[in-house]
């Protein structure tokens, strides 16, 4: 039999590729896979979709505020947190090739299987709703997930779980803003998506996107600036006598992707009450790190750190933050 002819579109007909369907053919490109972690990602297309559905019904279902709980950080846990984080244990959890989940909302990790079998699994974690405290203002909010490979041989979670970011095989994060954006890496280049409500499908837009290598714009709180290092306050006042202006979200996931699409750095630095920064290494700093650097671009914890080479000591802890367009980082480190 022939082989089938490749289709020749129309030049104003390009590709129509769901995220459903580019999980599919980034499959087929590993010779070895076997659909595992195919099914993983299709578990986080479904949670997006949910979510997005319930932080936009949010103030009409009346799920805005605070849950009248802390989480493990000490952090006031809104509604939506605590909704979130069960709708990706949920859909999580009914995957066969997920072994462990860690969440920014669960103290401890959560052993979905038993994690000494023989099949290939994976360990799943997740800021479940980033930057919910801008939920009752209508800011722009976002999940952020990394996997790594399950290590059979660990002998507990937590060592499984306390793998450098290098190791991540896939890392994400989806923004819950103008509309529903779900970025992606799996080691090949950074695809981004948007849902199309009106069909319920993320519709691919930009395949292998690359940060500017410059933009001469700073994200960081500056109402911490007071208690910076030094070379973070020599760095904005160069960046102020320089021209540069300052975008700050408060969202760790509306920040860092403008910086994305139009370039620039994002910094937490450390500050008198987070001396270590701010960000969550495991759940925010490394997936954010995979994506940027897999964009051409670059995620440092302090001068020559990069962040995917930290080894992890505990699952929660936090590092600062420099990373966005690769003449801007090292414009900071100058500083530093
Ligand atoms: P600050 C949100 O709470 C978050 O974890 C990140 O999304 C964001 O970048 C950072 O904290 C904002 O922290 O101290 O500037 O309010």
């Amino acid at each position: 039999m022939s082989a089938v002819p490749t289709p020749v579109l129309p030049s104003s007909v390009g590709p129509i590729v769901s995220l459903q369907a580019h999980i599919l053919q980034q499959q087929a490109s590993f010779p070895e896979a076997t659909g595992t972690l195919s099914w993983i990602l299709s578990a986080l297309s479904i949670s997006a979709k949910i979510i997005a559905s319930k932080v936009r019904r949010a103030r009409l279902e009346n799920v805005l505020g605070a849950a009248g709980a802390e989480n493990v950080q000490g952090e006031q846990q809104q509604k939506l947190d605590v909704i979130a984080n069960e709708v990706l244990l949920g859909t999580l959890g009914g995957r066969e090739g997920v072994a462990i989940v860690a969440s920014e909302e669960n103290e401890e990790p959560v052993i979905i299987r038993d994690t000494a079998s023989a099949e290939r699994r994976y360990c799943v974690l997740f800021d479940p709703l980033d930057g919910s405290s801008n939920l009752d203002v209508c800011g722009g909010v976002g999940t952020i997930f990394s996997i790594l490979r399950h290590d059979r041989r660990a002998r507990d979670s937590h060592t499984s779980l306390l793998q450098p970011g290098a190791q991540q095989v896939a890392a994400g994060y989806v923004l819950y803003g103008s509309s529903t954006v779900f970025v992606l890496t799996v080691g090949h280049g950074v695809d981004m998506f948007v849902l199309d409500p009106s069909i319920g499908a993320f519709m691919l837009v930009e395949r292998g996107l690359r940060t500017p290598p410059k933009h001469k714009s700073y994200s960081v709180n500056e109402g911490n600036r007071r208690t910076f290092p030094e070379g973070y306050q020599r760095y904005l006042d160069w960046a102020q006598e320089n021209g540069y202006s300052s975008r700050y979200v408060g969202s760790m996931v509306a920040d860092v992707h403008r910086i994305l699409l139009k370039g620039g750095v994002f910094l937490y630095p450390p500050t008198q009450k987070a001396p270590k920064g701010k960000l969550r290494l495991m759940y925010e700093a490394n997936p954010m790190a995979m994506i940027i650097e897999q964009a051409g671009g670059k995620a440092l914890a302090g001068p020559g750190q990069r962040i995917l080479d930290v080894q992890p000591t505990d699952i929660h802890q936090r590092v600062p933050v420099i990373l966005g367009s690769a003449d801007e980082v090292d414009h900071v480190v100058a500083k530093l």
